[in-house]
């Protein structure tokens, strides 16, 4: 019987779809590495397994060779799962049952239909964090499968994130945090300027911040992966007559350098965005949040407090939420993520939740 307060073992098995650090994981590879420093700051340790090339600082990683995962998100609607010959993330979860003895639990962030089927299969308990909204009716057919058979084995950041799965109200609702010390808090910045972060792919709308950018002549700066080429050139070609600023995927160091100089970061997700990392990041350098109504974004930012909530699409909204932004004011937003938003919080949380799965666990039973 595991004494609830030991230390644990964890294994981290990080997304399929790229090389940890190269942001083709988007949020969830900021999300697992502050989960490790969240859960290594408690005395907990921590090993990451993720496709070869990846690259972390915080923990020991164990990198696997393999054909990398398609994108859910070019599998929105789809009733079938698409696994390639040499699959990474077959390899990586066949590494999982080898070592799995050594671990107390295994923390999974692929949204993959494969690590949550395998789950009833080995003796170790598997925590699973779904780190976007229902895409796809066979993942979430699988999602709704394992919460009956284990119970609390899945969380998602928000609540707006749950209720997109037919199980939602049986997953666990985790938030988010960030390092709060890897962020510098700007209390004014030295020219008026917007900001957009995220990977540049359709389903994020950048269209909508390059427009504002437009309509209001301020420059805006763009953080992210561009994924989809095609789709950043149009965005280009439309938008010529606007100071767009393309600064590349860059470190959280470097970003929350220049993020903390903008007046506002716009967040335009045309899809239920399941969190939003780059809201609590702005916030932490003192930047208000000016986001459509969506998903988690609905939760994060607190309209005309910390920023502006605007309803989706509405452009107009997002230009005329530029104008008042010197009703924000800029300590609330930093005092938002101490508040609500630090690995302190989040460690705790995530802490209780696997004791939870440890002790009903079945290799743990009495
Ligand atoms: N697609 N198949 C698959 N698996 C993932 O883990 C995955 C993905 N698409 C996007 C993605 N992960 C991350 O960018 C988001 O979880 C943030």
């Amino acid at each position: 019987m595991i004494s609830q307060k030991a230390p644990k073992k964890l294994l981290f098995l990080s997304t399929p779809v790229g090389a940890l650090g190269s942001g083709i994981g988007g949020g969830v590879e900021l999300t697992l590495q502050n989960a490790a420093k969240a859960l290594m700051a408690k005395g907990h340790s921590v090993e990451i397994v993720a496709p070869e090339g990846s690259v972390t600082s915080v923990a020991k990683l164990t990198a696997i060779a393999g054909t990398l995962q398609t994108s859910a998100q070019t599998q929105v609607g789809a009733d079938a799962v698409v696994l390639p010959k040499d699959s990474v993330l077959e390899n990586m979860w066949s590494y999982a049952r080898e070592v799995q003895d050594q671990f107390d639990l295994l923390f999974n962030f692929a949204y993959d239909w494969l690590p949550l089927y395998l789950t009833p299969f080995l003796n170790t308990p598997v925590a699973h964090w779904i780190s976007m909204s229902s895409l796809s009716p066979v993942m979430d057919e699988m999602v709704s499968k394992l919460v009956q058979i284990r119970p609390q084995a899945i969380a998602v950041n928000t609540r707006a994130c749950a209720d997109t799965f037919r199980a939602g109200d049986r997953l666990m609702i985790m938030g988010k945090g960030i390092d709060i010390n890897d962020y510098q808090f700007v209390a004014k910045p030295s020219s008026p300027k917007l900001a957009w972060v995220g990977r540049i792919s359709p389903e994020k709308g950048l269209e909508d911040a390059a427009k504002t950018a437009q309509k209001t002549g301020l420059p805006l700066h763009i953080f992210g992966l561009i994924q989809d080429y095609h789709y950043w050139s149009e965005i280009q070609t439309t938008f010529a007559d606007a100071q767009l600023h393309y600064e590349g995927f860059l470190s959280t160091h470097d970003l929350q350098y220049k993020l903390g100089q903008c007046s506002a970061l716009l967040m335009t997700p045309r899809w239920i965005e399941a969190f939003g990392n780059a809201a609590i990041e702005a916030f932490a350098c003192g930047v208000p949040v000016i986001s459509y109504r969506s998903g988690g974004l609905t939760e994060i930012v607190r309209d005309r407090h910390t920023g502006f909530l605007v309803d989706m699409g509405n452009v107009s909204g997002l230009i005329s939420s530029v104008d008042q932004l010197d009703q924000i004011d800029r300590r609330a937003c930093r005092q938002q993520v101490e508040a609500e938003y630090s690995l302190e919080v989040w460690g705790d949380r995530l802490e209780k939740w696997f004791d939870q799965l440890i002790v009903h666990s079945p290799r743990n039973k009495p």
